[in-house]
């Protein structure tokens, strides 16, 4: 199955990322069961305070549960890891190792993707040869620790019109403003906070993907199929 790159699936999708410390203390595995089970396609293991060996037990079984919904599985920071449990690609930040060093761990089938706060962030990162950029915070979050400034719609509406990468706009996107970020050209939203928090994570997956697709969504509209 060919890697589901940020904004490349035919209808404008979210995507979503694992948070232990905000997800009412469910398991990993039933926060992305709910996750696929919603249909959602694309999935980033992002653990920031567990230990290695337990981080590759949770992964193998998430690559386990993505390949057989279909979906996309992305590890955060751990190059080591993503190769380990064969995921589809891995997601890097600017202070993480070089672009071309994970490459030469990784190979050329597996994605790579970069969170970008600038232009100058984002040329760098096409010319390091990234598969997909993150672009963001577009808004204040406290979901991740030093994060910069938002940088708002100003730095979206730059990739939008200058650039052809993949991306995914991330930070402080919500029910309520998911729809104006897809607006700004934003084929793709990643979401923390919002899902891993929600106690029905199935019906908020499948709420937040209406609003982006632009269905109101209160409406009495039947769900969409994945
Ligand atoms: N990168 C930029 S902002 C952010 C990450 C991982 C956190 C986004 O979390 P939330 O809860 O959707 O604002
Ligand atoms: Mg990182």
């Amino acid at each position: 199955m060919p890697v589901i790159l940020p904004g490349t699936t035919p209808d404008a999708d979210i995507y979503c990322l694992t948070d232990s410390g905000l997800c009412l203390g469910r398991p990993t595995v039933d926060v992305v069961d709910a996750m696929l089970q919603a249909g959602a396609r694309i999935i980033q293991y992002r653990e920031k305070e567990k230990k290695a060996g337990e981080m590759l037990r949770e992964c193998l079984e998430l690559r386990r549960m993505t390949r057989e919904a279909g979906a996309c599985f992305i590890v955060n920071d751990h190059v080591d890891i993503a190769i380990l449990c064969d995921a589809d690609g891995v997601h890097i930040g600017q202070d993480d190792l070089p672009v071309g060093e994970v490459r030469r761990l990784i190979g050329p089938d597996r994605a790579i993707g970069l969170s970008t706060h600038s232009p100058e962030q984002a040329m760098a990162a096409v010319a390091a040869g990234v598969d997909y950029i993150g672009v963001g915070p577009i808004f204040a979050t406290k979901t991740k620790k030093d994060v910069c400034d938002p940088v708002g719609y100003a730095y979206l509406d730059w990739v939008v019109t200058h650039l052809d990468i993949p991306f995914v706009a991330i930070g402080g996107i919500k029910l309520h403003n998911i729809g104006e970020v897809a607006a700004h050209g934003a084929r793709c939203c990643a979401l923390v906070s919002e899902i891993v928090g929600a106690v029905d994570i199935v019906a908020q997956v499948q709420t937040v993907r209406r609003a982006m697709r632009g269905v109101a969504a209160a409406g009495t509209d039947s769900p969409q199929a994945g």
